[in-house]
């Protein structure tokens, strides 16, 4: 064998005996998931809590209530969706099990359900009902089913829980169709343990595109992570790509918070706690305007009905967001044929998307104006599925020949809304200072706020 091929031999010999460590991961490289890149357009959510505590003015039943108190009259889950829908959700998840151990579905496992309440005559099965309602007005479905159950006897033995967890699991993820997001939840459960990499290995046969939601003690199965707080507030700056357990990992984060004040379930007298417009609008900055999802809490009452207070609240807030972001001021800006390739970030459209020259590390989109504006917010979204790039941008005015700096920011992701003082330019750009690689915006927006808020336009 000549010399060269016997170097070359020895270092494919030493290769394959000592394949060299994979490098170090980079959050740069990290990429989400076609699945995660679907939820993450979603941006709003809804989580359904009924169950014994609706009748009983409880957020945590301890397990001993009976199935004859679950007994609503009018149960209408029609009108549920139709009230979320109102409010711009794109997807539903119901509390199946809440840490009461009572089950909304007739599971075969348990007689702790609604086959044992009056509801129905027992013939009734509410997962079934709300999957097809939702459906049907075009919302994905979701299930949380508690881990922590304060009922089942099983529970004092973590193998034979296991197995009962199992057994529902399965019954929910084959029976009701596919499933858009699976809660876990870690609350309670004190000193338990639970099997989760079969309990998840299990979920994945069936759903194999759910997202798991997890919070803090799961969160290495997570495909999405708990926000950490229930107050619909979610830090900036907010990476998707996120170390916890030793690798990075892409998780999108979704903010759970109730319509009304810290309670999940119906409580009778409870109008009070019903936040206003003005703090979801907020709530809604704080979460999708920090690209995050938003998740809110809504509560049937001891009817079957999701209140006319709350549905009449739902509604003015989706007509407060829609209202808000729906007159673009990219509309009026001047059609550059020279810069027509950024159309893709202007267009009003978030469907397409410009990029960045390949490999480029800093990039700016120009726009001008067929005449001076007024603006008092940007809203910026970033094409995500080649990952997150943006780390450094602002957002410029020209003003006397120079530009001024009205917005500085670190991550945009999936969106990002700045609020400033109002100011009036012929000219404005995205400047985006520093991207890992090339950036991909989906949109570059502009609203005169203060101005559609007095129109009512
Ligand atoms: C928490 C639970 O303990 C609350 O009762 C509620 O279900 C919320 C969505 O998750 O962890």
């Amino acid at each position: 064998m000549p010399m060269a091929y016997h170097f070359a031999f020895l270092v494919l010999l030493s290769l394959a005996l000592f394949p060299v460590k994979n490098s170090a991961q980079n959050f740069a490289d990290m990429k989400p998931s076609p699945q995660q890149v679907a939820w993450q357009d979603l941006e709003i959510g809804v989580i359904f809590h009924f169950g014994t505590n609706t009748f009983l003015d409880r957020e945590w039943g301890d397990g001993t209530a009976s199935p004859s108190a679950f007994n609503p009259r009018h149960v209408d889950t029609e009108q549920w969706i139709e009230a979320v829908k109102a409010a711009g959700a794109k997807y539903v998840i119901l509390v199946a099990k809440h840490h009461d151990g009572f089950c909304l579905w007739p599971s075969k496992l348990t007689d702790y359900s609604v086959k044992s309440s009056p509801w129905e005559n027992g013939k009734g099965d509410l997962v079934r009902d709300v999957a097809k309602a939702a459906r049907k007005n075009g919302l994905k479905f979701g299930i949380y089913l508690s881990p922590w159950d304060r009922h089942d006897p099983r529970y004092a033995d973590s193998a034979v829980y296991d197995t009962y967890y199992l057994g529902q699991l399965d019954e929910l993820a084959s029976n009701y169709g596919e499933l858009v997001e699976f809660w876990m939840d870690g609350a309670g459960s004190a000193g338990h343990t639970y099997d989760f990499d079969k309990i998840v290995q299990q979920l994945r046969m069936w759903q194999p595109n759910t997202m798991v939601f997890a919070d803090v003690a799961l969160y290495k199965y997570a495909d999405l992570r708990w926000v950490g707080n229930e107050q619909g507030r979610v830090n900036y700056e907010n990476w998707n790509v996120v170390d916890r357990s030793g690798y990075l990992r892409w998780r999108p984060v979704e903010a759970d918070t109730p319509l009304r004040n810290e309670h999940w379930f119906w409580h009778p007298n409870d109008e009070k706690s019903l936040k206003s417009v003005a703090d979801l609008v907020d709530t809604y900055d704080q979460t999708v305007g920090h690209g995050a999802q938003l998740m809110l809490g809504i509560a049937p009452d001891s009817e079957g009905r999701v209140p006319d207070a709350d549905v009449a609240r739902l509604k003015e807030f989706g007509e407060a967001i829609r209202q808000r972001y729906s007159h673009n001021l990219m509309k009026d800006r001047q059609l550059d044929p020279t810069v027509f390739t950024t159309n893709g970030a202007l267009d009003d459209n978030p469907e397409t998307f410009w990029s960045a020259p390949a490999g480029s590390h800093h990039a700016m989109i120009q726009v001008s104006f067929k005449q001076p504006m007024t603006f008092d917010c940007a809203l910026t979204m970033e094409w995500l599925n080649d990952g997150q790039h943006v780390q450094k941008y602002a957002i410029e005015v020209l003003e006397n020949g120079k530009w001024k700096r009205v917005v500085e920011g670190q991550a945009i992701g999936h969106k990002k809304i700045d609020h400033f003082a109002p100011v009036t330019a012929q000219e404005v750009r995205l400047n985006l200072l520093d991207t890992t690689s090339e950036a991909h915006i989906r949109e570059f927006q502009l609203y005169n706020l203060v101005a559609s808020d007095k129109t009512g336009n």
